[in-house]
């Protein structure tokens, strides 16, 4: 999960799980010695303003401003300042969406969710190659106990910064405080290293494998999709997401503590907290309005399951020699979420993110379209969902053009 889901500090669990940090770039980097590739023009113009409305890829040409923007918002959401994390991120999502890299300050005139704070940064970083207020931030007490205490499984935001006024530095100052920990977060320090590298895709494709033997075990006729990041393209990502259901409506139910059960029998689960559907919660719509972002009540499992290295298996490393102790195997984040099948299509498009093309999905939903859009439907007021088989569908329902999920990295 990431930095944060706006509106849901009432449930807890949740919002601690769905708080860890995204893996930022910290390392600076000198724009001006960034070779950008030179493309099409800039044309502001024709860049629309919600991100769920623009094609926004994986790789870009302005990675230098948006890692400077994303710091920035990320040692806001630190603060508390939803605002200011949400202004720095829309600047940063514009400048992915570009099908050029900015080279003059003048290309940010008219472009969309572009600030003054935002600019200066920009215009700092095109004249100096660094930007001195993004420098203080990295190189903050602050900025580097909340980001290394976030990036634990199971703290937020709210936990890393009790922790840090209670003059908390450090992963030991936490280890010497035990008391201080639920068990969700004592495994995530004592994951901490597996956990803070990345998740290769090759590695998620294994647990996919072993996912889907346990699934169809105990429910043949299942599917597994891969959802998140690595639905979007990418190659490596802080967890692995699961989307599981079954062509029969209702036959889904129940799946998880079964599957999980066949997993740990296999030695395979390291930790795991499973919570069972609750779709009752979102029955009355005054509930639905209140929970407008990605929350949902599917039945879900958030856990750390082992990775054997097969001696077979590809390894990014291979070749260069083994860099640490020969280690056979590793921990993993997986989420699994379980979707009936009328609900498929809302819950594959609120889980494949980005999380701030979600945002920007919801946020269009209600401000242009007047309805409500969140990962078990799409409603008018006082209305049932609308029906959806595909992804597409809802598109059409809102009459956007189809964003394809590797276009969907905002
Ligand atoms: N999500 C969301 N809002 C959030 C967090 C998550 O809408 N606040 C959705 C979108 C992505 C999906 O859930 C999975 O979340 P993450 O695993 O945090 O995101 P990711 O894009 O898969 O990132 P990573 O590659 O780091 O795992
Ligand atoms: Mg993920």
């Amino acid at each position: 999960g990431s930095l944060e889901r706006p509106l849901m500090l009432n449930i807890s669990w949740f919002t601690e799980s769905m708080a860890q940090g995204k893996p930022v770039p910290v390392e600076g980097r000198h724009c001006l010695r960034v070779p950008l590739p030179t493309r099409s023009q800039v044309d502001p113009g024709s860049l629309p303003a919600y991100a769920c409305q623009r094609h926004t890829p994986l790789n870009h040409h302005n990675l230098c401003f948006t890692e400077a923007l994303e710091t920035l918002a990320e040692a806001a959401g630190f603060e508390g300042s939803q605002g200011r994390l949400i202004s720095f991120r829309r600047a940063a999502s514009v400048l992915r969406a570009l099908p050029g890299p900015i080279t003059n300050v003048s290309q940010l005139r008219g472009l969309p969710c572009f600030g003054d704070h935002s600019s200066r940064i920009v215009q700092e970083l095109l004249e100096h190659g660094i930007s001195s207020e993004v420098e203080r931030v990295k190189q903050s007490e602050r900025y580097q106990t909340m980001k290394l205490f976030t990036q634990i499984f199971g703290v937020g935001v709210k936990t890393a910064d009790k922790w840090y006024r209670e003059g908390l530095r450090t992963l030991e100052d936490l280890q010497g405080q035990t008391r201080k920990l639920n068990r969700q977060q004592e495994a995530g320090i004592r994951h901490f290293e597996d956990l803070s590298s990345s998740v290769w895709r090759h590695e998620a494709d294994a647990i996919q494998r072993v996912v889907e033997e346990a699934v169809w075990q105990v429910l043949p006729g299942a599917s597994v999709t891969l959802t998140g990041g690595f639905r979007r393209g990418k190659l490596q990502g802080h967890d692995v997401d699961f989307l599981i259901t079954h062509p029969v409506e209702g036959q889904e139910a129940g799946l998880i503590p079964k599957v999980m059960g066949l997993l740990e029998s296999q030695g395979l689960v390291l930790y795991q907290h499973t919570q069972s559907n609750h779709y009752q919660d979102f029955k009355d719509l005054e509930h639905k309005v209140s929970q407008s972002t990605a929350i949902d009540a599917y039945e879900r499992c958030f856990s750390i399951l082992w990775l054997p290295k097969s001696p077979t298996s590809f390894h990014p490393e291979a070749g260069e020699g083994p860099k640490e102790p020969s280690r056979d195997g590793k921990a993993v984040r997986v989420d699994l979420v379980v979707a009936p099948i009328s609900q498929f299509a809302f819950a594959l498009l609120g889980w494949t993110g980005s999380q701030h093309f979600e945002r920007e999905l919801r946020r269009f939903s209600r401000a242009e379209k007047q309805m409500l859009l969140n990962s078990h439907g799409l409603y008018h007021p006082e209305k049932e969902s609308l029906p959806a088989a595909s992804e597409e569908d809802i598109f059409t329902h809102l009459g956007l053009e189809y964003i394809a999920p590797e276009q969907r990295n905002a």
